[in-house]
């Protein structure tokens, strides 16, 4: 039988102003028994986030010019050569390295192309896991990511695109919900105006994939997409 070639993963962290959350976020994939590194990629944080992450044992990566959350990731998956990547969002509340593990697990045997965790909504978890992952939290092979044509390498919007690249190639995904998890939102981040003007940005950057992704993604998303407990 063909030996299967153990599969390195890097840690990418996409991080702007984060400093209450970016270190433990690093410390949680430090500790994930999977990944080799953690990189994170800040872009003109004002509040000392990048020292935070790299007293945290994170190699951070400086992004020049205007900034988004995908042009980061592109940064960090340029900066490594590993086959894979945990992404993870720098904001998270109550995230564990084991959390990580339960992401990397079904990708690591085998059993999913792309594996992704979402946030603890309590009883709402059942209806948000049928939604397609807007989740910052997955982990890819890193062809995955470079499938994305560059021009759809664009702010929030980079995960329905990395959903595309999955869904049209027919492959499985896993799904789990991250006990406990949370983040801060951009209401606490930013304050009541400005938290639900940049959430109304972003819910309308989403709508505007109306005419650019194709629907018949979600229903390939449905069918392919097993949810672990
Ligand atoms: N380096 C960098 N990171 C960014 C940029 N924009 C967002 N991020 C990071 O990307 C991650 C996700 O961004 P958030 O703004 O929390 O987005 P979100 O969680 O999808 O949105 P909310 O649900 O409204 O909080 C966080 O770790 C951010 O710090 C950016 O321009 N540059
Ligand atoms: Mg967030």
């Amino acid at each position: 039988m063909e030996e299967r070639r153990p599969q390195i993963v890097d840690a990418v962290v996409p991080a702007r102003n984060e400093s209450p959350t970016v270190a433990a976020v690093v410390s949680a994939c430090r500790g994930c028994r999977y990944v080799r590194e953690v990189i994170v990629v800040d872009d003109g944080s004002s509040d000392g986030t990048a020292e935070l992450a790299a007293a945290a044992g994170a190699k951070v990566i400086y992004r020049e010019g205007e900034g988004s959350k995908a042009l980061a990731m592109e940064a960090g998956v340029n900066a490594s050569d590993a086959d894979a990547l945990l992404f993870a969002d720098a904001d998270l509340l109550g995230i564990t390295s084991r959390h990580l593990d339960d992401i990397c697990r079904p990708f690591m045997e085998g059993r999913a192309t792309m594996s992704f965790g979402i946030f603890d909504y309590g009883i709402w978890n059942w209806l948000v896991l049928r939604f397609p992952p807007t989740s910052g939290e997955r982990i890819i092979p890193r062809w995955v990511f470079e499938a994305v044509p560059p021009e759809k390498r664009q702010g929030y919007l980079i995960e329905i695109f990395i959903n595309e690249v999955i869904t049209e190639g027919r492959m499985p995904i896993t799904a789990r919900v991250m006990r406990g998890v949370t983040h801060r939102t951009k209401r606490i981040k930013f304050g009541r105006v400005e938290g639900y003007g940049r959430s109304w940005r972003m819910l309308r950057d989403l709508w505007k994939l109306w005419g650019v992704c194709r629907k018949r993604t979600y229903w390939f998303f449905l069918r392919d997409v097993t949810f672990e407990r």
